[in-house]
């Protein structure tokens, strides 16, 4: 029975998860005593339905952890070996304004390097005072390309970035086909929507080199060679050009450029694209008729295409499958890739009226460190954790090992990056300050608010970036100064009366009723509003032409294709400072057999640019071939501090310049170092 004295005040604050996870969910934290107890989802966004996944149940961990960064600090003792002591606010701003006007005087504004990305991936933690700041320097422009580019070159090129199909539209379809994604680990209020589909008798279909959750229950899965998702969309264009399949009529009313699209189409027969795909023709077949009958048939494109050399087009012989095969104009039809842009918000002013400078692509990071030319000197590290997820990791540390460069790091916790930092500065994350939270997989734009106060000196982006400003004398009249005011400056220039609605009751209407219908309630926003089947510019940019395949990059000595897709336990790096089960290189059986392998071996996996230590797993859910480790492993899970990114190179993807992750090609051997005997 509880007692008087056993009741401690405890109250519950609605906000909403920022998180770079395409659901968006809407939260109940309950607070006691300033403290937060429990974050758990609430109903406020329906997708959420009162559930959420258990890394940010967990969040608390980080808030309260021992990994927490609460103090600004410079460092002591070599870089990397993340020693350091506390500075005040006030010394670590004059010292980052003190080394910026430096560097620009004796190297110019581009010797100064902002790096960032998603982070709390809100509209208020980037690309307001952070743009502002660096482009009134004079910086250098990071290209954001490590996520999304070619999939974004993809969905612009050919719709316009029409918005797509969200969740609660799934059980409409009765056909469903995930295309490199893996909602089970990565968007999981997904899941509920196509179980829901099948239990109305939609088939499903996965196209993955993993058996993922929704591969074991599919009707159809194609465990594809990562890399040659382009030649099996080809494929089946093929088939619908050469068998009546096209939709005739639609393509003459609202495609341009079909016949270009069916000329490359055409050497790739089932089987030639089933060979260089490493499955069944028959199966191919299979999924090609599957599609080309039913109705309404939805794909939903995920990110695993998009991240190697044809990832470009190879998204964009996924996205054109419907325009080809006609399957709009039905609720559940279509496609679904980033719904990012489909609140039409316009962020295109910011900077805008200062003269372009260098455009760093972010995907070569250890490249620019190394050689770049002006050298950068200030590298501002925020919203990202570049020495874990940046390609060809081993250059990215040499990089940032740099005597001569001076690197901020301003982080939540004590990362990988934050280590090799001169000068770290702690940020609150989306329990301790406002943003304004933007869905990608569906349509919700929300207001998160503070729940408890910043733990120790931390403070919001907008506060630092503003702070700085001041201080490098460049502040203009009318810039918003702080969190609050910067967050009322976004919402008076979000579109229409989204920023009224969210300063009113935290959410704005979604456009479309939140429900878009592709060619009935939404159409292409290409200049003439048409689906362009081959844009020649892109036919220009790519290094084997539009729709252009190059061919797998193994050798004889590195045969196996490395992935390291998403994994349940972190959003990207977020949150790997939890404690995890150990980390394993997952190995099909006829692999790990060819080497003498067995499950919890140590094993090492190695290529020219480096290797990882680690132990061994075996199963036969992943395609022979094809090993896999998660994405966002931070240095301290493997053997000898090095992830997956040590044997990613930095080649970009053919168009929009994105990372080529799943292009790694490795060795796996026994570590003969892990099983010598101890007291060597
Ligand atoms: N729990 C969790 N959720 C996340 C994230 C996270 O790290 N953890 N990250 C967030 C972010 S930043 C993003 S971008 C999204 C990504 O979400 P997803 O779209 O799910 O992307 P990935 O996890 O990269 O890869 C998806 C699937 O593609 C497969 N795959 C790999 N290469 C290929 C290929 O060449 N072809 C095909 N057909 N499949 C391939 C992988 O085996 C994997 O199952 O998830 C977001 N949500
Ligand atoms: N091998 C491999 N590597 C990959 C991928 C892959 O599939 N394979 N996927 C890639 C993908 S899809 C993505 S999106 C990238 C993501 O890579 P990153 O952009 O590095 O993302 P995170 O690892 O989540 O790191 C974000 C950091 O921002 C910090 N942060 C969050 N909110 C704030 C804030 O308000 N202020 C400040 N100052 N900091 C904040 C967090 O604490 C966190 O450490 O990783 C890529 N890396
Ligand atoms: S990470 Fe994704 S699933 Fe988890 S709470 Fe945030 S939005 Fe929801
Ligand atoms: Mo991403």
């Amino acid at each position: 029975m509880k007692t008087a004295t056993s009741v401690v005040a405890e109250h519950t604050v609605a906000t909403v998860c920022p998180l770079d996870c395409p659901d968006s969910c809407s939260l109940d934290v309950t607070v006691q005593e300033g403290r937060i107890t429990a974050i758990d989802g609430s109903h406020a966004n329906p997708i959420t339905g009162g559930y959420i996944c258990a890394k940010v149940r967990r969040f608390t961990e980080r808030l309260y952890g021992a990994d927490r960064l609460l103090y600004p600090a410079v460092r002591k003792g070599p870089k990397g070996a993340g020693t350091f002591s506390r500075v005040s606010w006030d010394e670590a701003l004059s010292t980052i304004a003190e080394r910026m006007r430096e560097a620009r005087e004796r190297w110019g504004g581009e010797s100064i390097l902002p790096y960032s990305y998603g982070g709390s991936n809100g509209l208020l933690t980037q690309d307001t005072s952070d743009a502002t700041l660096f482009r009134r320097l004079g910086a250098s422009r990071l290209a954001r390309t490590v996520c999304a580019a070619p999939t974004g070159v993809a969905n612009l090129a050919l719709y316009g970035k029409m918005p797509s199909v969200v969740y609660q539209d799934f059980p409409e379809a009765k056909l469903i086909v995930i295309w490199g994604g893996n909602p089970s680990a990565s968007g999981i209020h997904l899941v509920p929507y196509i179980r829901e589909a099948q239990r109305r008798g939609a088939r499903l279909v996965v196209i993955d080199p993993r058996t993922t959750p929704l591969a074991k229950q599919a009707d159809i899965h194609l465990a594809v060679r990562p890399g040659t998702d382009l030649p099996v969309a080809l494929a089946v264009h093929r088939h619908l050009f050469e068998d009546g399949h096209a939709d005739r009529a639609f393509l003459t009313a609202h495609t341009r450029g079909a016949e270009r699209l069916r000329e490359r189409a055409q050497p790739w027969t089932f089987e030639r694209a089933a060979a260089e795909a490493g499955v069944a023709p028959d199966a191919l077949r299979a999924f090609a008729d599957a599609y080309a009958t039913a109705s309404p048939a939805l794909i939903r494109c995920g990110w695993g295409p998009e991240r190697n050399r044809n990832g470009g087009s190879a998204s964009m012989a996924i996205l054109a499958l419907p325009a080809v095969a006609g399957k709009f104009g039905v609720r559940g039809g279509g496609y679904t890739m980033s719904n990012s842009a489909s609140w039409r918000i316009d962020r295109t002013w910011i900077g805008s009226e200062e003269p372009p400078t260098r455009l760093v692509n972010m995907n070569q990071l250890g490249r620019v460190l190394e050689d770049g030319d002006p050298p950068v000197k200030v590298l501002f590290v925020y919203n990202n954790n570049a020495a874990v997820t940046t390609p060809d990791q081993r250059r990215v540390l040499r990089g940032l090992d740099r005597e001569d460069l001076f690197t901020v790091v301003f982080e939540q916790v004590m990362t990988d990056t934050a280590r090799y930092a001169d000068l770290v500065l702690p940020a609150t994350t989306f329990l301790e300050g406002y943003e304004i939270a933007r869905s990608y997989g569906t349509l919700s734009l929300r207001l998160g608010q503070p729940v408890v106060d910043a733990a120790g000196e931390a403070r919001p982006n907008a506060d630092v970036f503003g702070e700085l400003l001041t201080r490098l004398d460049l502040r203009r009249e009318g810039d918003p100064s702080g969190e609050l005011e910067e967050m009322l400056d976004v919402l008076s220039k979000l579109p229409g009366a989204a920023g009224a609605e969210i300063s009113e009751r935290g959410a704005a209407t979604p456009p479309f009723d939140g429900r878009p219908v592709q060619f009935q309630t939404v159409w292409p926003l290409t200049p003439d509003r048409k689906v362009n089947l081959f844009a020649e510019e892109l036919d220009a940019q790519a290094p084997a032409g539009l729709y252009g395949y190059r061919p797998d990059p193994a050798t004889p000595e590195y045969p196996l294709a490395l992935i390291s897709p998403a994994s349940e336990r972190t959003i990207s790096s977020t949150l790997a400072e939890l404690p995890r089960p150990e980390v394993r290189l997952l190995m099909h059986p006829d692999d790990a057999g060819a080497r003498g392998l067995s499950e919890g071996d140590a094993v090492r996996v190695f290529n020219t640019l480096g290797d990882v230590r680690c132990t061994l797993a075996v199963g036969g859910w992943i395609t022979p071939g094809t090993v896999s480790l998660p994405k966002g492993l931070w240095r301290r899970h493997t053997a000898n501090g090095y992830t997956a990114n040590a044997l990613v190179p930095d080649s970009l993807t053919d168009l929009g310049g994105g990372a080529c992750f799943n292009d790694a090609r490795v060795q796996v051997e026994r570590d003969a170092i892990a099983t010598r005997p101890p007291g060597r």
